[in-house]
């Protein structure tokens, strides 16, 4: 029986990786999370009565916690989920992204060094460290060229995990995972936000009632969109190799925003289409001309990865990691489960 921390516990990757592990291997999980004013633990809670897992209070921006905690749970392994993921804040506060996305992987690699030299540590990549692409579709041999304070950070990380790896033979990775989406997904994510909306306005056209627009910025940005419950597996497999190597996780096919609303409306059984363009473009209705959703420019970020589009052949052939998911099941699953919680809200 081994010991796994899992930092972002809360989170969606984070509570979905001990899912995994609790039921598919007889490890311990000790989830770190941070001291809040009101508790966010709905994506754990289920988890709480399991004796083989625990909770401990861990911040990552803070140094003498990383360590103290790594020094006296003396981990197997230990997987770094928690961050300030939401790239469009991260213009708003940079230094925050810079300390919890690339400050606390220094922590956690020196107390891991020091403290509990033998564990294996994953860090939480992103295919925004590709940014301003190059080539579609990306693999891992793309260069790093982020185009937001967040993606500089995801790229900060990874030298520094390189770094740790070869000076001192550490088992460290960082693989590169594209968009992952899922029911624990957070409410700002443009999936999310679209399926929650959908979902709300269904109910409103039910009830024969008023309702609010669904706001969106770009529509033409195109995205790599997997289940995140096939990524947590393809992250532990990554963890499980006789060397560290990094890889990219991904479903190999990329679709705009404007799809995804398409196909979310449609999975709640609304009809729609476009009229107008640019800051004027809205999604109506087809059978009433009733309007569903516009753009609101507070949505468009200062720069845009106008494009992401995966290539994870080669952890599919050397880690034998197989996604279950379709982008068409991803999308009707989120609209269902949104819809039912909104009857039940
Ligand atoms: P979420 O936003 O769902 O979860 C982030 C987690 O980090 C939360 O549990 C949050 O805790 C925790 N956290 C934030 N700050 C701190 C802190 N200072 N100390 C301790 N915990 C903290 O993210 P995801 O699960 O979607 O993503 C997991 C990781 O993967 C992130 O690093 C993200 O950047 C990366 N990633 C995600 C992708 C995706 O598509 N989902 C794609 C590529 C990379 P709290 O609940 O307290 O806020
Ligand atoms: P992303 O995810 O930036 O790819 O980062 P997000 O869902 O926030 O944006 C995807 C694309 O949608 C466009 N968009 C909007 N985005 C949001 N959030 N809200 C809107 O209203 C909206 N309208 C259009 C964005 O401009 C963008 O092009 C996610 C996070 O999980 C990161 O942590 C992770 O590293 C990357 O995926 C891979």
């Amino acid at each position: 029986m081994k010991k796994v921390i899992i930092t972002g516990i809360t989170g969606q990757d984070g509570s979905l990786m001990a899912d995994y592990l609790l039921s598919q291997t007889d490890h311990v999980v000790v989830g770190g999370v941070r001291r809040l004013s009101v508790k966010n633990h709905k994506n754990i809670e289920h988890l709480m009565k399991n004796p083989r897992f625990s909770l401990i209070d861990l911040d990552v921006t803070d140094s003498q916690n990383v360590a103290s905690v790594i020094q006296k749970e003396c981990p197997d392994y230990f997987i770094n989920f928690a961050a300030n993921s939401f790239v469009g804040n991260s213009w708003e506060m940079p230094v925050n992204h810079m300390i919890t996305n690339a400050m606390a992987v220094l922590y956690q690699l020196e107390a891991i060094r020091k403290y509990a030299p033998s564990c294996r540590y994953y860090n939480a990549g992103s295919s925004e460290e590709f940014g301003n692409i190059m080539y579609s579709p990306q693999d891992e041999k793309h260069p790093l060229r982020p185009r937001s304070p967040y993606g500089a950070a995801k790229c900060s990380a990874r030298h520094l995990v390189k770094v740790w790896r070869e000076s001192y033979n550490m088992y460290a990775i960082q693989g590169w995972l594209f968009n992952h989406e899922g029911i624990r997904r957070g409410e700002e994510f443009v999936t999310r936000k679209i399926t929650t909306n959908v979902a709300r306005i269904k109910k409103a056209i039910d009830n024969e009632e008023a309702f609010d627009l669904l706001e969106l910025g770009n529509l033409d940005s195109l995205r790599d969109w997997s289940d995140s419950e096939d990524f947590v597996e393809g992250v532990w497999l990554m963890l499980n190799q006789e060397e560290p190597k990094e890889y990219v996780l991904s479903s190999n096919e990329t679709h705009s925003i404007r799809e995804f609303v398409e196909l979310a409306f449609a999975a709640a059984g609304i009809d729609g289409e476009w009229h107008g363009s640019g800051l004027d473009e809205e999604y109506r209705q087809k059978e009433t001309g009733r309007v569903l959703m516009v753009i609101n420019p507070k949505f468009y970020r200062p720069a845009e990865v106008e494009l992401l589009w995966g290539d994870s052949n080669k952890a599919r052939q050397e880690l034998g990691w197989t996604p279950k998911n379709s982008f068409q099941n991803l999308v009707d699953k989120m609209v269902s489960w949104d819809i039912m919680e909104s009857k039940d809200g």
